[in-house]
């Protein structure tokens, strides 16, 4: 070979073996370029390269490029058939981005389902702490229902009926009113949306409480561990002997009732001793007078801060001479909280089912305004408050 044609060979050579080492280079410089972005990748979704699969980790840890790489070497006297052998290269590089490519997809797919797969979890947990809470709930209310009834059975085996129409109560010396049968309006058009419609309800005489439950006779309940005590109880504000009790539940309040042989007012009864045949809008009147009902100190001047003593304002007295319907305490009364029928109704229970049970008259908490007789508050029964109390009532013999 004349010595011009071996120097273009070479020279043809190393223009090949150039353009191979760059491919190599580019090759390289990729397949790192996606390993790192695929530890990026699950880095990004808060995962450790170690919790991704055995496998996968063995390859990531076993692909050291420069292993698989056969180091390019020249040597001069391999000028004549260096040609082929570096076209081999260039196909293995090849074949190794490919496989590399593969493991970078592998990778990522790894990450989505291990991510999928913490969600998943993450969900699955959420749902059974739902489904838990649920049912915790659910048999909470069971055995609060159980219990109840359970307190209540109790009031009726300890009842002490013996009631004498005009006497005071044998349990609790509570004097009794007799509310005789009649008609009256209840609701109100001029006012709170569920105080609408006012509709026609026509009742049978019963005898109502002329006070709300005072602390000591709920004490006498208490101690014949028939009622739960007062929530209040150790509340030198309320806790007096002749102030209302409060901090008693619904449950609390029916419990009590039955064991003086009564029962809770229906919430028609309590509206028709308030306010009587001529539906006023106050026990007194149809016109707010000031002083005459304990309630928001703001709004009424009455005194009271909190509970006053019960009766402790006669001028008060409602048409059958019931006392504090407004104001003092907010009273129980039997029926759940509904919508009101527009239909006359005679003798009616309310709702057959609800969530809240009715409360009456407002409170020392209250304005003016919610100590009228029509006006309806609410709440869950199996809760109290400071300002919640209760009278009974009794069906006519
Ligand atoms: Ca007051
Ligand atoms: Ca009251």
């Amino acid at each position: 070979m004349a010595k011009n044609e071996v120097i273009q060979k070479q020279l043809d050579l190393l223009q090949v073996f150039s353009t191979v080492t760059k491919q190599r280079q580019l090759v390289e410089d990729e397949a790192y370029a996606r390993q790192r972005k695929a530890h990026e990748d699950c880095e990004k979704q808060h995962l450790e390269i170690t919790k991704i699969s055995p496998i996968a980790r063995s390859h990531l840890r076993n692909v050291k490029l420069s292993d698989l790489w056969p180091t390019v070497s020249y040597q001069p006297e391999d000028i004549a058939d260096a040609n082929p052998e570096h076209l081999l290269w260039w196909e293995k590089y090849k074949s190794v981005h490919r496989s590399l490519s593969s493991l970078d997809r592998a990778i990522s797919a790894l990450c989505r389902w291990q991510a999928a797969r913490a969600r998943a979890l993450r969900l699955t947990l959420a749902g059974a702490l739902v489904v838990l809470a649920i049912l915790g709930y659910a048999g909470f209310k069971v055995f609060q229902d159980y219990f109840d009834g359970y307190k209540i059975l109790l009031a009726q085996r300890l009842a002490i009926t013996a009631v004498q129409a005009d006497q005071p109560r044998p349990a609790d010396g509570m004097v009794m009113i007799w509310v005789p049968a009649g008609e009256f309006q209840m609701g109100s058009e001029d006012w709170d949306d569920d105080e609408r419609p006012v509709n026609t309800v026509a009742l049978d005489g019963f005898w109502i409480d002329r006070t709300e439950v005072t602390n000591v006779q709920y004490q006498g309940c208490v101690a014949a561990r028939v009622c739960n005590a007062s929530f209040y109880a150790n509340n030198n504000d309320t806790n007096g002997d002749t102030q209302p009790v409060v901090g008693v539940s619904w449950q609390d309040a029916v419990a009590y009732c039955t064991w003086v042989g009564g029962r809770l007012p229906t919430e028609a009864e309590w509206e028709y001793a308030a306010r009587g045949p001529e539906s006023l809008t106050y026990p007194w009147g149809n016109d707010w007078r000031i002083g005459l009902a304990n309630c928001d100190e703001d709004d009424c001047q009455d005194g009271y801060e909190t509970t006053a003593p019960v009766g402790i304002f006669p001028e008060n007295a409602s048409w059958v001479g019931a006392l504090d319907m407004a104001g003092n305490v907010w009273e129980w009364v039997a029926d759940w909280y509904g919508d009101y029928p527009s239909e006359r109704q005679e003798n009616p229970t309310g709702p057959a089912n609800g969530i809240y049970r009715v409360l009456r008259g407002g409170s020392w908490a209250s304005s003016a305004e919610m100590t009228r007789c029509s006006f309806r508050d609410k709440m869950a029964p199996g809760t109290w408050y400071n300002d919640r109390g209760f009278r009974c009532a009794l069906t006519a013999p």
